[in-house]
């Protein structure tokens, strides 16, 4: 299912209860003062941010929302009730516009709640007019409307997770594997032309072409889309068990990323031993070893072992949260 990453709907917030005109009707007293309520507060539409990129699938089908009105004020200067928001969920990275003014609201972290539209503030009742020189008020005021725009939800993605190795490393086929992604695969170097994105348990994670010598002055393809992965939380550093020289494909692509920005050179890096299952396990514990020696754990996964893979995914996991 593809991903909606952008949509439009119409939201109005709920107008405000009016302020009423009443009177005290009290036994053995027959002109009683003004005891008109005001009214109660429109809901304001506000939008909260939630780790669910599939969220905004809710919104299919349906291209107005609108928040309850306040209650009007009652007898006994009794005050309505103000209505309750409207609560509408977008994915962390979702950036609202209001159009009518143009306003953007943008949400980065989790649970941030903003409101969007405000409600109409309630009407006053006859009872706030009484003043020394106006016993008997009979004015009132009318619930203000609630805000209404148009609105634009736009999903600006920022990744959790870069995947990063050299080209052929396996990096597209754990995205793949890891989350819903259909990024193409190839037995060829240079396969991934375009970052691909996918959601692993709310997370995003991204991945771009591979990364060669030479890559932070420009050379290869990788270079260009390193600045997509410049705001992630976090890199997982491929490195493909079958190949010639592990550590030193490892040294390779860090002394690019350590080149390329000081940022991200400092992102917390976990190391992924790609394809495990296509070496011996002498092989896979001598290069565990190297990577040892370099203060490295190398975490081995294969996309055609479910149990590795389910492994490594809870290592990720946990790494995010720690970071
Ligand atoms: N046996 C095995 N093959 C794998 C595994 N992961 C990836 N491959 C193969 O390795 C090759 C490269 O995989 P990709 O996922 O395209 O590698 P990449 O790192 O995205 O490559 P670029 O996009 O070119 O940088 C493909 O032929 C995959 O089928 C694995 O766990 N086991
Ligand atoms: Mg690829």
């Amino acid at each position: 299912m593809p991903l909606i990453d952008h949509i439009r709907i119409r939201a109005k917030a709920g107008k405000g209860g009016n302020g009423v005109v009443r009177w005290l009707h009290e036994y053995a007293r027959e002109f009683g003062g003004p005891s008109g309520g005001d009214g109660g507060n429109g809901g304001n539409v506000v939008f909260r941010a939630v780790r669910d990129l599939n969220v905004l699938a809710s919104y299919r089908g349906r291209s107005e929302f609108k928040a309850k009105n306040g209650e009007d004020g009652g007898n006994k200067t009794m005050a309505g009730k103000n209505a309750e928001d409207l609560v509408l969920l977008v994915p962390v990275g979702a950036v609202v516009t209001r159009e009518e003014d143009g306003t953007i609201f943008e949400f980065l972290e989790e649970g941030e709640t903003r409101t969007v539209l405000a409600g109409g503030r309630g009407g006053v009742g006859n009872a706030r007019f009484k003043s020394s020189v106006n016993q008997y008020p009979t004015e009132a005021t009318k619930g203000a409307e609630g805000q209404g725009s148009a609105l634009t939800i736009e999903l600006k993605l920022i990744a959790d997770v870069g995947l990063i190795g050299l080209p052929n490393a396996g990096k597209s086929s754990l995205l793949n594997s890891l989350t819903a992604a259909h990024a193409k695969i190839g037995a060829y170097p240079f396969t991934t032309l375009e970052p691909n994105l996918g959601a692993y348990f709310g997370y995003v994670i991204a991945d771009i072409p591979g990364l060669i010598e030479g890559a932070a002055s420009g050379k290869g393809l990788g270079h260009a889309f390193l600045r997509h992965i410049a705001r992630t939380k976090i890199l997982i550093h491929c490195i493909a068990a079958d190949a010639a020289t592990p550590l030193q494909d490892y040294k390779t692509v860090r002394a690019e990323i350590d080149a390329y920005s000081d940022a991200l050179s400092r992102k917390p890096e976990i190391v992924f031993l790609t394809k495990a299952d296509l070496a011996s396990e002498e092989d896979l514990a001598a290069i565990e070893k190297d990577f040892v020696k370099e203060k490295k754990r190398a975490i081995r996964v294969s996309i055609l072992d479910d149990r590795l893979l389910k492994a490594a995914g809870d290592e990720l996991v946990r790494f995010l949260k720690e970071a």
